[in-house]
């Protein structure tokens, strides 16, 4: 792959419109700049997801990389998991990001880079499945189901990292949090008008659920240990493990 980074403008000029957000090829192409300028830790939540990977994929199982993006925690995984004999399946319903996926190394022969909604993945022998900053993009309601899918396919000993952007319970600290969080995306060069541009377009298209509507929801699946291994601000990420 071209590891060029492009550098995300696609919010800088005044829009008459502002659209729902999409994965087109337009953000595609500048998406590397963009999450690691958006989302505070990002590098950290990879490096921690290749941590997980050397600690618990299993031989002979298979790792879930679910809105793979540009595959960039199967390329952790597959390097913190070398020389196992194991299967990665990376799935993005986006053809932009898949696209670009597939000019990664031909020598990862063990990732499998699928252009697919990842509500039709089935998941079996899984000893890791990864939602990274993921099912925020998925309807609500439809967000139990996939993570019993999840927990039903995993090993006894796999895992589920789940990251996700949050919202606060209460109005007051979730206004603080915006305002937080907002003055970091400053701090990352975006102008007001990227961050205001951007935030209408994710509006209704990122839905943050709760800190606690994720634990209640991860218990209930059957989670035996839930650990929440990361915060910055409004972006947490849990490690869910089924005994
Ligand atoms: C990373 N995990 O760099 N089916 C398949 N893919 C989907 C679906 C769906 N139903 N809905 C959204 N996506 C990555 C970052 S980005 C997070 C994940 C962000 C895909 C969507 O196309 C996009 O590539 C990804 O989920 C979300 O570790 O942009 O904030």
């Amino acid at each position: 792959m071209n590891r060029k980074i492009d550098k995300d403008r696609v919010f800088s000029e005044r829009l008459s419109n502002v659209k729902p957000f999409e994965f087109n090829e337009t953000v595609a192409n500048v998406f590397q700049d963009m999450i690691s300028r958006s989302v505070p830790g990002y590098e950290l939540l990879l490096r921690m997801i290749g941590l997980y990977a050397g600690i618990f994929v299993q031989p002979g199982s298979r790792v879930f990389d679910l809105g793979c993006s540009l595959g960039e925690a199967s390329l952790v995984i597959a390097d913190q998991a070398r020389g196992r004999d194991y299967e990665i399946v990376a799935v993005d319903n986006s053809p932009a990001m898949i696209a670009k996926c597939n000019q990664h190394e031909p020598l990862l022969e063990n990732i499998e880079w699928r252009c697919q909604d990842i509500r039709q993945t089935e998941i079996s022998n899984a000893s890791m499945v990864v939602l990274n900053l993921t099912l925020q993009f998925l309807p609500p309601v439809e967000r139990q189901k996939l993570l019993e899918r999840i927990f039903q396919g995993l090993n006894s000993g796999g895992i589920l990292v789940l990251s996700e952007k949050v919202v606060f319970e209460d109005a007051v600290e979730n206004e603080r949090m915006v305002e937080l969080y907002q003055g970091f995306k400053k701090t990352m060069g975006y102008s007001n008008l990227e961050i205001s541009q951007k935030r209408n377009a994710l509006e209704n298209v990122l839905i943050p659920d709760t800190e606690r509507q994720h634990l209640k929801r991860l218990e209930a699946i059957g989670f035996n240990e839930i650990y929440q291994c990361f915060r910055s601000f409004n972006f947490i990420s849990y490690l869910a493990i089924k005994k």
